[in-house]
């Protein structure tokens, strides 16, 4: 007797794929992109004392890793450029460097990320780019990220909650705010730490998030995990047409007695004493 919660699920009730290392094809994949060329964009944030903390290690990571032989272009969002690291790319990788200013309250500069995600959208990154990701700076790659992940949608499932009853998820709960998922609704639980697709429905997802985080704050409301609660709404009400697993974000630092050999993104360790300080 298998138990569904013990399966790990390779299709969602709207068909979309669920990425796990043995359902995709690389080689045909592979074959398929040869023809068809394509520019993946990656946008990274980097705020205060997350620069020298995490950046240079994510950047060098996806260097190697991320969409290896195929063009990669990185939008680094950093508060201050003098502070930039240098970091020698392989051939096919750009990065472009953009300052911001930086927001006073941490639970602002995660969350309007969103804006500047959709003005870099809409000035450049629309014509730059085929796929685009949206990531956390305080992660590291160590597995081949590729092809397989790219897609019109697409949402990544959070490593703590992807085999949970969606009752049980930290989805935002106060009607009044438009994160709001009623219990019993929701398919998911969605990490913000990754979220992709094409530039023009990523437009849309950051613009929607955009959207509630705003009206959430006219209406002096905060939802309980920022952006990502706006996220997850966002992927409740516009299904992602392609889903990854939890290999594809891992937390090494909460396993579960679970052990899977093809991680291929993971959380670096944080050290939120000294980090959650705005300096
Ligand atoms: C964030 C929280 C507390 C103190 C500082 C910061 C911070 C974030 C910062 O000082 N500088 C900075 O550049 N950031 C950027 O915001 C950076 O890109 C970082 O990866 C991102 C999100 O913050 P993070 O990674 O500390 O939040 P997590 O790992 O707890 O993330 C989840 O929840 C967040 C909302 O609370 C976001 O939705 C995030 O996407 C989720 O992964
Ligand atoms: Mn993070």
């Amino acid at each position: 007797f298998l138990s569904i919660k013990s399966m790990n699920l390779t299709n969602t009730s709207w068909s979309a794929p669920i990425v796990w290392e043995g359902t995709f094809d690389e080689e045909v994949l592979e074959k398929y992109y040869a023809k068809h060329k394509i520019t993946v964009g990656l946008t990274v944030f980097a705020v205060g004392r997350y620069i020298d903390h995490y950046l240079k290690k994510f950047i060098s990571s996806a260097d190697m890793f991320f969409m290896a032989g195929h063009k990669v272009i990185i939008y680094v969002l950093i508060d201050d450029l003098s502070r930039m690291p240098w970091i020698q790319l392989s051939r096919l990788r750009t990065i472009k460097v953009f300052e911001i200013k930086r927001e006073k309250r941490w639970q602002d500069i995660s969350m309007m990320r969103m804006k500047t995600i959709s003005e870099h959208v809409v000035n450049h990154i629309q014509y730059e780019v085929d796929f685009l990701f949206c990531m956390d700076v305080d992660q590291i790659f160590i597995g081949k990220y590729g092809l397989e992940t790219l897609g019109e949608s697409v949402a990544q499932l959070h490593a703590y909650w992807y085999k949970e009853d969606p009752k049980e998820v930290p989805y935002e709960r106060n009607e009044s705010s438009e994160a709001y998922i009623p219990i019993g609704m929701g398919d998911f639980y969605y990490h913000a730490a990754v979220f992709g697709g094409t530039p023009i429905q990523v437009l849309d997802i950051a613009r929607e998030c955009l959207k509630g985080i705003m009206n959430d704050k006219k209406n002096s409301i905060e939802a309980v995990w920022h952006d990502e609660s706006h996220l997850n709404k966002y992927f409740f009400l516009h299904k992602p047409t392609k889903l990854l697993s939890p290999e594809y974000c891992w937390d090494y630092g909460r396993m579960n007695g679970l052990y899977y050999p093809n991680i291929k993104l993971y959380w670096a360790v944080k050290d939120y004493k000294n980090l959650r300080v705005i300096t």
